[in-house]
């Protein structure tokens, strides 16, 4: 019985069979319990021999069992082990870092510049009253201009507001005819405007206001001249044009001299040379008088920009909605910009 058992148990490799080698010699049935059992049947002097022997043979069974058992625990262990190896030399994957956004690099560009020159900036609500969108600004309800903007109303009184301006209502309130004013306001503004190359329903718009006792047209063209050199390089020129907005009189558009630089290098564009970008004028009686300044004593200039714009003229990008698709490739060509 030994010997077939330690063979059979030298040989396997697996737990089940040497569980159920454990049962065949040692179980209740098994052969050696069945000498055991049989020891009854023994003459006295045969009993204490037998006995011996097979608890011997018994000792050597399980000692052999459990060396096996252990030596297979620990094979199992390694095998899993080496199944669940991590190899920590492998480099690791490259983690993808993201960047800003080119509009957002371009709003801090002309942040930095105002900032620059004194203006503070300020911000103000997206979704913004009728009143503060229009009637501040010298547009009455049934002011014809307020077609110029068609909007995106959510009730009669509130809208997604269309422009920057109402933060100039807004923040004049608060400074309550009293104090200056010098600030600049960035944000998102929405318009019913069908969608191309160079128009977008939401885009992005910088207000900048300056009011004061003294304020002068001079003083609005000298710092937009300043803006667009700074923004642009020194070989550019402005030209202001007559304009119309109920916000301001005398109201101008400013162009500038149009370049446009890419890889290959700078071109002058095509048509007049002249590209717009931005409307303003000197702040209107009616909109200070609202606003609680005392336009004989105040006088201000405002402006209102478009960044988008800017933007693509300054990057040489043909189409305003690569802005607004996130189209990775587009937008990663300007991380470091
Ligand atoms: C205004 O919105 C006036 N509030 C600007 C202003 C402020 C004038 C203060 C006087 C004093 P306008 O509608 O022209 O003006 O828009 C200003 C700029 O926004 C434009 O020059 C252009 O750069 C940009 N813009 C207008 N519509 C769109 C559009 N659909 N998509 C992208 N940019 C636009």
């Amino acid at each position: 019985i030994q010997t077939e058992a330690l063979e059979r148990i030298a040989e396997t490799n697996e737990m089940k069979e040497l569980q159920a080698i454990r049962v065949t010699y040692l179980g209740k049935k098994g052969s050696l319990t069945g000498v055991l059992r049989g020891m009854g049947k023994l003459s006295k002097e045969e009993r204490p021999v037998i006995g011996e022997i097979a608890n011997r043979v018994r000792e050597s069974i399980t000692d052999a069992i459990d060396r096996k058992n252990e030596t297979l625990a620990q094979q199992a262990l390694e095998k899993q082990l080496e199944k669940e190896a991590i190899d920590v030399t492998l480099p690791g994957r490259p983690v993808q870092l993201g960047g800003p956004h080119l509009l957002t690099t371009i709003v801090e560009e002309i942040e930095d510049l105002f900032i620059g020159m004194g203006f503070e900036v300020r911000e103000g609500p997206e979704v913004e009253t009728d009143y503060y969108n229009f009637e501040a600004l010298n547009l009455p309800k049934d002011h014809p201009a307020r077609d110029m903007q068609d909007s995106f109303y959510i009730t009669n009184e509130l809208l997604l507001r269309t422009h920057t301006s109402p933060v100039q209502a807004r923040t004049m309130r608060e400074y309550e005819g009293s104090k200056p004013v010098k600030m600049i306001c960035p944000g998102k503004v929405y318009r019913r405007d069908t969608d191309d190359a160079t128009h977008s329903h939401q885009f992005t718009q910088i207000e900048g206001l300056y009011v004061d006792k003294d304020v002068r047209m001079s003083d609005l063209k000298g710092i937009l001249d300043v803006f667009a050199k700074k923004m642009f390089g020194y070989d550019r020129e402005i030209r202001l044009r007559p304009s119309f907005f109920p916000f301001t009189e005398p109201s101008v558009e400013m162009d500038i001299s149009c370049k446009v630089c890419n890889g290959e290098g700078c071109s002058v564009c095509k048509g007049t040379g002249w590209i717009e970008i931005l409307g303003a004028g000197m702040v209107h009686p009616k909109v200070l008088e609202m606003a609680g300044y005392d336009a004989n004593v105040y006088t201000g200039f405002a402006f209102g920009m478009g960044p988008d714009r800017i933007a693509m003229l300054k990057y040489g990008v043909d189409d305003i909605r690569q802005f607004y698709t996130n189209d990775r490739r587009f937008l990663t060509q300007y991380h470091n910009a």
